[in-house]
């Protein structure tokens, strides 16, 4: 009696999760509502099924209840009953793949009109092609990439010259316009998907896969890699904002292309060593930094890292929230810098500065610290020397009581909680991973060692 009990109420508790569960489809935003379709539909047979089959066991269980005085009948064969089971059976089938096989073909049917834009992805980020005005994207090969060609892009190809480069991990697209995803990946196996979207597709290193779509509905939307590809893949989000024409059109006009990007001129020292003048006063002639102005040390920091900072605090990504002291000390020195220019300048001059010591400021345990930075290391490498293609800024050599504040802003969304903030929303989630302040100091411990 206790297992038909036990039966009834996997069913009842089952259907009472399904149909009240919080965790279900987020709206669709794409033309894929036959996807929707399909699983309903799979839901709806299998639920039946699942459903019939317990009420059966447990009517059974009940009914044919031991009793002295009843003998079991052996019935080996009954073909009336196996050809209903089996009749059954294969209709449920078919009736749950057939609706699969329509969608697949107009998944894989890509509609002429649909205009193309290549998501690359790598450990763990994401960056995004679009071809410009001549609609073509131009050739790519793996071994052209580099810190200043992170596509591959072919110099020679013209076709390559308008292509809009996205030069951050959020891709706009514009309402109702088919598009048509292709994928590409630098390292390791990735899963592109959008959940509002429905569609999602591998991303295989040496090939290019696709997906196709039209989105419906405006708003901004996360992308996830659904491929457990290494140590920090629950980090590596991006953003699509599926936006009318017109404001598409204005993020368009605020993209660079691969020509714009080969005519940037490198950096003047000579023209920065005078605006870093300003910049001395907090970080020390040397850049050494100075810790009663709370002020970091930038020298051995990469250029990279710090004109994007220094863009960052420009644009109130950095340093605007309001708990952030320190942040919003340095953000007024940012404006000084009036343009990228003088960002690559002071930048190319900041790059020529020599790092002294980092001295330990802490008392963590530098062995167990040890440990702890494994999971760091994927991203600021293994001994601290920060990698570019990541973007995770050099570490080693940094004070100490700088990065602590830093986690510590990171870990309280004082810093990388804007929404344009895209790597520091990594570090939001991997600082958040550090239990405690011993943890933090045993780290950063490790971290002076190196
Ligand atoms: C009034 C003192 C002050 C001046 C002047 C100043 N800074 Fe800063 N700067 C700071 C402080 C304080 C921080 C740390 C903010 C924090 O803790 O989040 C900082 C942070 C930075 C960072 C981020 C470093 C990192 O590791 O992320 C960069 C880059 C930077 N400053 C560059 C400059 C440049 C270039 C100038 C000159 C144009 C300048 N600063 C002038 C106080 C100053
Ligand atoms: C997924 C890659 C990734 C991992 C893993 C990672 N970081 Fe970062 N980290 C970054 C990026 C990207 C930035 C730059 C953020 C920005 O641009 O504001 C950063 C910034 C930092 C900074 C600020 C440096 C500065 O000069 O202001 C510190 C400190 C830091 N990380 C420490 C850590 C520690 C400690 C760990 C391990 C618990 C860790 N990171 C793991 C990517 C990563
Ligand atoms: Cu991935």
């Amino acid at each position: 009696m206790k297992l038909v009990i036990a039966l009834i109420l996997l069913i009842v508790g089952t259907l009472a999760f399904h149909f009240w569960s919080p965790w279900w489809f987020t709206p669709i935003a794409s033309n894929w509502g036959m996807i929707d379709t399909t699983v309903d539909i799979t839901l709806w047979i299998t639920g039946f099924v699942f459903v019939a089959v317990n009420a059966f066991l447990a009517y059974c269980v009940y009914r044919f209840r031991h009793s002295p005085d009843r003998r079991a009948d052996y019935e080996p064969e009954n073909k009336k009953l196996e050809t209903w089971l089996t009749v059954g059976t294969a209709v449920g089938v078919a009736a749950m793949l057939a609706p699969g096989l329509i969608v697949w073909a107009d998944f894989v049917n890509v509609p002429d009109d649909a205009t193309e834009v290549e998501v690359l992805g790598m450990q763990w980020q994401w960056q995004y092609r679009l071809p410009g005005a001549d609609g073509v994207l131009g050739e790519v090969d793996a071994r052209l990439i580099s810190q200043d060609n992170p596509f591959g892009m072919s110099k020679n190809d013209p076709a390559g010259q308008d292509d809009v480069l996205v030069n951050s991990n959020e891709l706009h697209l514009p309402l109702d316009r088919p598009v048509k995803l292709l994928l590409r990946s630098k390292d390791v196996l990735h899963n592109f998907t959008v959940p509002q979207f429905r569609v999602k597709m591998d991303l295989v290193p040496g090939m290019v896969t696709y997906a196709w779509l039209t989105p419906t509905r405006t708003g901004k939307f996360d992308v996830l890699c659904m491929e457990l590809c290494g140590i920090a893949h629950y980090a590596m989000r991006g953003y699509v904002v599926v936006e009318e024409q017109a404001d598409y059109d204005a993020w368009m006009a605020q993209q660079s292309t691969w020509a714009d990007m080969q005519a940037i001129p490198a950096g003047n020292a000579d023209v920065g060593k005078t605006t870093y003048l300003t910049c001395a006063a907090c970080h020390g002639q040397q850049g050494e930094g100075n810790p009663a102005m709370n002020a970091p040390r930038l020298a051995g920091l990469p250029g990279w890292y710090i004109a994007r900072q220094l863009k960052h605090y420009k644009q109130g990504i950095r340093g605007a929230h309001e708990d952030d002291e320190y942040g919003m000390q340095m953000a007024p020195m940012a404006n000084v810098l009036a343009n990228d220019t003088a960002i690559r300048d002071v930048t190319a001059y900041i790059e020529t500065l020599h790092a002294r010591p980092a001295t330990n400021t802490l008392n963590g345990d530098p062995a167990r610290g040890a440990g702890r930075y494994v999971s760091c290391g994927a991203c600021h490498g293994a001994n601290g020397e920060g990698n570019s293609a990541l973007q995770a800024p050099r570490l080693a050599g940094q004070d100490d009581w700088y990065m602590k504040r830093q986690l510590h802003n990171f870990r309280h969304g004082i810093r990388g909680a804007h929404k344009e903030d895209t790597y520091g929303h990594q570090m939001v989630l991997m600082a958040r991973s550090l239990k405690d302040e011993q943890a933090i100091n045993d780290l950063l411990a490790y971290l002076n060692t190196l």
